[in-house]
């Protein structure tokens, strides 16, 4: 075509590409190129791509043909995260059966990413919600289950009466559940399966350090999610009885100033005095209530302190000493032990309790220095000793702490010990499109314990017909097929386990299907996940900081540990792309402002919509998208076609001779490819990249007529042109496509070896020197790179602008900064 026509351009190379299904397909290990695993997370398949992905999928691709540009051996794979509860609701409200809706929505994107023309290597594929697939989740939970990780417990499990299916914690933001922002989530007792993160807990917390390219946000929200705590339990005795009270404290050196017994009111002790004291039972019921009402309003740190005397008393293991339990709101059920000592002296919490209802505070710890003046609470610890502490006065409180830990475990009546933040994850959901528990429960044989299904049964399949309109209990319940099993052990009628995995389960390994995703024989071979991982970059949004990333770190360990993986970690990098906003606002549809792909796409192209989406922001930080911006960039592609159209044939031609013009151009070249290279190689500041190819773009309309008069050189012009497009491969695809073969390129472009700086050609000849007196700006000077700083104020007392300026004045001072300003101070 004449002009740059993206809607004639791109169709032409999306149909060769994707009639060329090896074109981005990985090699074998035995390439004899180095590795590069660029990994974007994979989508769930709504129904359409929104600008979101198309930034982060941008950005991986720009990443994956530079590598590939670079001479690695580069696995950019895509996927789909398909199961979960947006199938089942589309399904009720148009009729369409999940699978079917499922599918077709991934037809539907992955022709938008091939109209993007994003390179993946289709042949590695995951569709998770497919047999081939999530037949491995069963047999990791299989696994899982002989190793003691997968375990049944009953429990207060998350409810989202919404969602009708129980949430791990991490699914519960603010009381509130993660997909119904509006929806107070419900504590339910209820039988499930969980896996045994915790047992990782330690190594996922100190892996954070070892993991560097990873961004300090996300580790510090791993490590707070994690919380861990180090302090012991301490028994006190109920006083009268004979039950015992285990206290968690990361401060036992403090127990000499213990003045009562904290319970929370669902602590077992709580409990069984409620039952004995009908006007106890009403309070602690009331301290209940409001400790769910702040739970869900998310203000359970700030809540304000009720509690009650329960009459009774508990003794201090170390004293002997008879303290009050109380029972109250701000002592939490499922941390540490449900049960404090009371240290008013010397916690904030207990401190400001204390004071409300008159309970004594008792000092045992001092600062080294003045004992007298001490404000209360004091929470010091490095520097103090304790005080009033039986045999302990003296000591140093940190060292105090273990040795009274360790004084307690002898003497039996505690342990040193660590509490963390983090539980087991809960992967019962009580839906459908999930993938089913591969386990059963048989009456005669096996009443107290579910059975494992043999390997060889697998894939335990889901059922298609599947009535989902009723809401209570697992929908695959009420299918008899389904539930009706033969026992793995007496080989009777047994009952299927009828609910479905948590979702995260999928995305937790589905980068090491990849690795070799057409395995029927095992997950995926391990020699070739050792080839690949761990993942080189990954790329994805902050918001999956804790689950999903948290998750995927967990079964790493575990297939380490069952000897599938050598990795201890699934990605050596992580990269967080920042939001796309409007008219700025996160895109949402009830404020009217999303932005379609599709719609930028016909307008202004694939290319310039991705270029725009790397242009208008460093990929780390939110971007406010503007239309008039990606008019821009396809203003700009435009510019670069017409130039490149017109002068092909120079560049086709090519010779020997150097041209007088020549140096201008190649040095501004070479400087561009210097610039946009370190950009891939540090912090992705594609935005500045992109600028810098614009600049040289200039550069070129700047020396047009010289090259219509045969001023510049065809070798020059050949290779600025070859250049160029080779720098904007991995940014414009089609659009690079396109021009090198109109350059006459050989082979495919972003196969074509990435172009390199010449570190001769891009030294400035020239340095530009702002010329000011008294401090304003007159002029710039022009002085050869380097000059010293005689000849630096030499040319700026020599130039025209400045004379005038100066003319009849007095120069007291002149301040040279070699290569960077003149400074002329005249009366
Ligand atoms: C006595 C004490 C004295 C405490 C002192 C602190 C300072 P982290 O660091 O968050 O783990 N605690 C324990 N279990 C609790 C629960 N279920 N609900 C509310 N508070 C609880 O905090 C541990 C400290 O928080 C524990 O150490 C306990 O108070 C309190 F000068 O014991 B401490
Ligand atoms: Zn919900
Ligand atoms: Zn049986």
């Amino acid at each position: 075509p004449q002009r740059y026509s993206p809607a004639e351009i791109e169709p032409k190379w999306q149909a060769r590409w994707d009639a060329d299904p090896s074109l981005y397909a990985a090699e074998g290990h035995d390439s004899g190129k180095p590795k590069y695993y660029c990994l974007e997370m994979l989508p769930y398949p709504s129904g359409a791509l929104h600008i979101g992905h198309v930034r982060n999928y941008a950005i991986g691709d720009a990443l994956a043909r530079h590598m590939w540009m670079r001479g690695y051996n580069v696995l950019h794979p895509m996927g789909w995260d398909a199961f979960g509860l947006p199938a089942e609701n589309a399904a009720l409200k148009n009729g369409v059966p999940p699978r079917e809706w499922t599918l077709s929505n991934i037809a539907a994107m992955r022709k938008q990413m091939q109209r993007l023309g994003y390179g993946y290597d289709w042949g590695a594929e995951v569709t998770t919600c497919l047999p081939d697939y999530y037949k491995w989740n069963q047999w990791f939970f299989l696994k899982m289950f002989e190793k003691g990780l997968a375990y049944r417990k009953k429990s207060k499990v998350n409810w989202c009466p919404e969602c009708c299916t129980v949430l791990a914690n991490e699914q519960v933001i603010g009381g509130r559940c993660w997909r119904h922002e509006d929806t107070v989530v419900e504590l339910r007792d209820l039988t499930q399966w969980f896996l045994r993160i915790t047992k990782y807990a330690d190594e996922l917390l100190d892996g954070l350090d070892k993991l560097e390219g990873w961004p300090e946000k996300v580790r510090t929200m791993q490590r707070n999610w994690i919380g861990r705590s180090e302090g012991a339990h301490v028994d006190f005795a109920v006083a009268d009885g004979d039950a015992k009270i285990t206290v968690f404290t990361t401060r036992v050196d403090t127990i000499f100033g213990a003045t009562s017994v904290q319970l929370a009111p669902e602590h077992a002790v709580s409990k069984a005095f409620a039952l004995e004291d009908d006007a106890l039972r009403v309070q602690i019921e009331e301290l209940l209530e409001q400790q769910k009402v702040a739970r869900e309003s998310d203000a359970l740190g700030a809540i304000e302190k009720h509690g009650v005397f329960t009459g009774r008393f508990a003794v201090n293991p170390f004293n002997g000493e008879r303290v009050p339990i109380w029972v109250a709101n701000y002592i939490l059920a499922d941390y540490g032990t449900g049960a404090i000592m009371s240290v008013p002296a010397h916690d904030e919490r207990d401190f400001e309790f204390a004071q409300k209802y008159g309970l004594p505070l008792r000092p045992v710890i001092a600062p080294n220095v003045d004992t007298n003046d001490l404000a209360l609470p004091y929470t010091g610890e490095d520097e103090a000793v304790l005080i009033d502490s039986g045999e302990w006065t003296g000591e140093n409180c940190l060292e105090a702490q273990e040795k009274m830990a360790a004084f307690a475990k002898a003497k039996g009546f505690g342990t040193p010990t660590v509490t963390y933040r983090l539980k087991d994850w809960g992967v019962s959901r009580q839906r459908y499109w999930g993938t089913p528990i591969p386990m059963v429960y048989c009456d005669k044989c096996s009443p107290e314990e579910p059975l494992p299904v043999a390997e060889s049964e697998l894939p335990i399949l889901l059922p298609e017909q599947v009535d989902i309109t009723q809401t209570n209990g697992s929908p695959l319940g009420r299918i008899p097929e389904f539930v009706n099993a033969k026992c793995p052990k007496c080989g009777g009628v047994a009952r299927r386990e009828t609910d479905t995995m948590d979702t995260f389960v999928d995305s937790s390994w589905y980068f090491y299907r990849y690795a070799d995703a057409k395995n029927s024989d095992a997950p995926f071979d391990s020699d070739k996940a050792n080839y690949w991982f761990p993942i080189d970059q990954y790329i994805g949004g902050v918001e999956h900081a804790i689950l999903h990333l948290i998750y995927s770190r967990f079964w790493t360990k575990v297939m380490r540990d069952l000897g599938l993986v050598k990795n201890d970690e699934p990605a050596a990098r992580l990269f967080t792309q920042g939001m796309v906003i409007k008219d700025g606002a996160k895109m949402s549809k009830s404020k009217g402002n999303v932005v379609s792909p599709d719609d930028m796409i016909s307008r202004y192209g694939a290319d310039a919509t991705r270029m725009y989406a790397l242009f208008a922001a460093p990929p780390d930080r939110d971007l406010e998208w503007q239309e008039e911006g990606v008019a821009g960039i396809s203003r700009f592609l435009g510019k670069v076609y017409r130039l490149t159209t017109k002068f092909s044939g120079v560049a086709r031609a090519k010779g020997t001779a150097t041209g007088p013009k020549d140096q201008a151009l190649l040095r501004r070249l070479h400087q561009t490819i210097a610039k946009v290279t370190h950009d891939f190689d540090g912090r992705w500041h594609f935005n500045t990249s992109i600028s810098s190819i614009m600049i040289l773009v200039n550069e070129i309309t700047a020396n047009e007529a010289a090259m219509d008069a045969g001023e510049i050189s065809p070798d020059a012009v050949a290779e600025v042109f070859r250049s160029l497009i080779l720098l904007l491969a991995p940014f414009a695809p089609f659009f690079a496509a396109e021009m090198w073969e109109e350059l006459g390129g050989e082979g495919v472009v972003f196969r074509t070896q990435w172009p390199a700086v010449n570190e001769e050609l891009a030294r400035e000849e020239e340095d530009e020197i702002p010329v000011q007196v008294n401090g304003k700006l007159v002029t710039v000077v022009k002085v050869p790179a380097g000059s010293d700083e005689a000849a630096v104020k030499a040319a700026a007392l020599a130039d025209e602008k400045v004379k005038a300026r100066i003319e009849g004045k007095t120069v007291v001072k002149v301040i040279v900064v070699p290569g960077k300003l003149v400074n002329l101070v005249v009366k």
